[in-house]
């Protein structure tokens, strides 16, 4: 198994400085020796740079769209160049827009994906019915064929083409919707598992079912958007919008298990970490080290343990 590692310090799809500082972090973590230790090539490219665009005004009251347009352009370019290259992809965000470029540009590499995306919002709303303004709580709607008559043109988003099915993409971990994204949900029929679900079924049966709606048509790629406020703020505080009532560090980590062993996993986005948002210290290392271990767990770490293939006794 090889991984691609693209930085993506990206932070205009919201207001709050500090979240484009997480993919150093997290390689400070010790991210990609601990991905060498159980096994896996690691390849890093780099953090990608972003040009801010002079006079971005508001744009449908979304900000900062020309900015989030050719960032997620060049990233699109990298996860496509990633993926040729014959890796899983690993995108260390950066604010949740990314997904815009990430998912794009996988799909543009292997065709259509599967998309689980965990997160306690549904990131669903168009320009038309945000109420912040912020792209970070939008890519979903950029993304969605069904969607595409509900956007209005948006500058330096010409370069990009919707290119998933709402029947490909199953939710886990909602808890703050707007009433807009929920009446999407309903209307697009999208599959969640809110955390009622959660609570009701457990993850383990969560994950069953995932994978049972996304295959029923045909096994795809699956494409991992990982929002790290879908965990519990006691576990990771240090993200720009927390809300209470998340998954707990195992729910977290068993869907990356899972969704490891299908042996579909072809990108990951792991995204909101934010090193300056938790009130201390040991807010800031909780939020970092579970990410980390997500991320781990997307590529083989086991809690039982892991030894490397050729490992002989002394
Ligand atoms: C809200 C919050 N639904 C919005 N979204 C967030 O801005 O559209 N997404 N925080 O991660
Ligand atoms: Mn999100
Ligand atoms: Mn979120
Ligand atoms: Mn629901």
């Amino acid at each position: 198994r090889s991984v691609g590692i693209i930085g993506a310090p990206f932070s205009k799809g919201q207001s709050k400085d500090g979240v484009e500082c997480a993919p150093n972090k997290l390689r400070a973590a010790g991210l990609l020796d601990r991905l060498q230790q159980q096994g896996c090539a690691v390849k890093d490219y780099g953090n990608l740079t972003f040009e801010n665009v002079a006079l971005d005004e508001p744009v449908n009251g979304s900000k900062s769209v020309r900015t989030v347009g050719s960032a997620n352009q060049r990233l699109s370019e990298a996860v496509k160049a990633v993926k040729r290259d014959g890796h899983t992809a690993m995108i260390l965000g950066g604010d949740h827009s990314l997904a815009i470029g990430s998912i794009h540009g996988h799909t543009a590499a292997v065709g259509p994906v599967s998309v689980v995306w965990v997160d306690a919002h549904a990131d669903i709303n168009t320009p038309l019915t945000s109420n912040t303004g912020n792209v970070h709580g939008q890519p979903m709607s950029y993304l969605l064929y069904e969607l595409q008559s509900k956007l209005p043109p948006l500058p330096n988003f010409s370069w990009m083409k919707p290119c998933v099915s709402s029947r490909d993409l199953v939710y886990i971990g909602l808890r703050d919707v707007d009433p807009a994204e929920h009446y999407i949900m309903k209307l697009l029929a999208v599959k969640a598992f809110c955390m009622t679900q959660v609570d009701q079924l457990g993850m383990a049966r969560v994950m069953e079912e995932t994978c049972d709606y996304l295959w029923d048509r045909a096994k795809k790629p699956i494409h991992l958007s990982y929002d790290i406020d879908a965990i519990d703020p006691s576990i990771t505080p240090a993200t720009g919008t927390p809300a209470v009532g998340g998954l707990t560090y195992r729910e977290g980590v068993y869907i990356t298990e899972y969704l490891y062993q299908t042996g579909l996993l072809s990108a990951v986005d792991m995204v909101e970490v934010n090193p300056l948002r938790g009130r201390t210290e040991d807010d800031v290392r909780s939020t970092v080290s579970t990410a980390v271990d997500l991320l781990l767990g997307c590529f083989g770490r086991r809690r039982e343990g892991n030894h490397p293939p050729d490992y002989s006794l002394p």
